[in-house]
Order: C-alpha cells, then structure tokens, then sequence
C-alpha cells in the first residue's frame, strides 16, 4: 500500500489577508502530492492579533510533532518570521527536505536560510510562479518516500 506524502507547509502568521491567500493557493498546489498537515494556515486570517484557545506549548509542541512527522517541509520566507526560521532550523537538524520559496517583495532573505546549502531554495515573483516551483520540485521528493 503506498501512503501518502506528508508535507508540512510554514508560513508567517503575521501575514495579510493577501498573504493568507497566496497561502491557499500553494497549499491547494501541495494537495495533489499528499496530506498537508498544516493547511489552517490557509484558511483562517491568523495575525498577530488573532485568537487562539490553545495554549503556545500546545501549538510549539503539535507542530513540532507534525514536522517530526513529516517527509517534506515547504515553508514561504517572504515575511520574515522567527517561527518559520525556527522550523527550517529544526528541519535541518532531523535531515527533513526542505523547500525555500521566497517572494523578495518584502525584506531581503536572512543568510541564515539563503545562505545554507541545505534547503531548495526558489525564488519567485507571483503565485503561478510559486506553484510551478511546486509542480517542479515537490514529485522529486515523492520519489524518495519509502513507507
Ligand atoms: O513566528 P510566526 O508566528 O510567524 O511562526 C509561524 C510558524 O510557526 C508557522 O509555520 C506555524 O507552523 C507556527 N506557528 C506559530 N504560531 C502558531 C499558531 N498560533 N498556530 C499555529 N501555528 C503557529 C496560534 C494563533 C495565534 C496567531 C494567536
């Protein structure tokens, strides 16, 4: 039986309205290769003000368990965010691949992620740039998940 990918999608929570759904947009794209275990983040309009009932060590810690889980991290950098760095970071760590998309609209890239040789990373200019990154690059991925 083949199972299906799982992709863990990072992105700012302090995005906006246009941002989440750009988000949406490369999370539908992620569906047509597995499960994308963090697909709230194109659904709801999380900002910094938003609500959450659940507590930041519930978040820290589901979150983290899903990208133990997961066979690929697709995280956009294009607002800079301490969360996003954070989860490439410990992707590194456990040696789970890892797709840079950047739009560079915003701030220039930290060298902290540009400048290490361990993530794919794309640059790109709108969201049907984006999603053919996606179409390019994610089914390489597939190929090397043996479950
Ligand atoms: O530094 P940031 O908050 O932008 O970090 C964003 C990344 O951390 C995302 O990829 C998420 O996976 C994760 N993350 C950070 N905060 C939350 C959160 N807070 N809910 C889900 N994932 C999160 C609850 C909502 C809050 C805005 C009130």
């Amino acid at each position: 039986m083949k199972f299906p990918m799982r992709i863990y999608f990072s992105g700012s929570i302090r995005g906006s309205e246009e941002d989440v759904k750009i988000y949406h947009k490369l999370i539908a794209a992620l569906q047509n290769y597995g499960d994308v275990l963090t697909e709230h983040l194109g659904r709801h309009l999380l900002t910094a003000k938003g609500q959450s009932h659940f507590s930041d060590k519930f978040v820290h810690d589901r979150d983290i368990g899903w990208l133990k889980s997961s066979d690929l991290i697709v995280a956009d950098t294009s607002i800079p965010s301490l969360g996003v760095g954070y989860e490439l970071a410990y992707a590194e760590q456990l040696q789970i691949p890892a797709i840079v998309l950047n739009n560079p609209k915003h701030k220039n890239l930290s060298a902290m992620i540009k400048g290490s040789q361990y993530f794919n990373y794309h640059q790109y200019h709108n969201t049907s740039e984006a999603i053919e990154i996606i179409n390019q690059e994610v089914p390489k991925y597939q190929k090397q998940i043996k479950r």
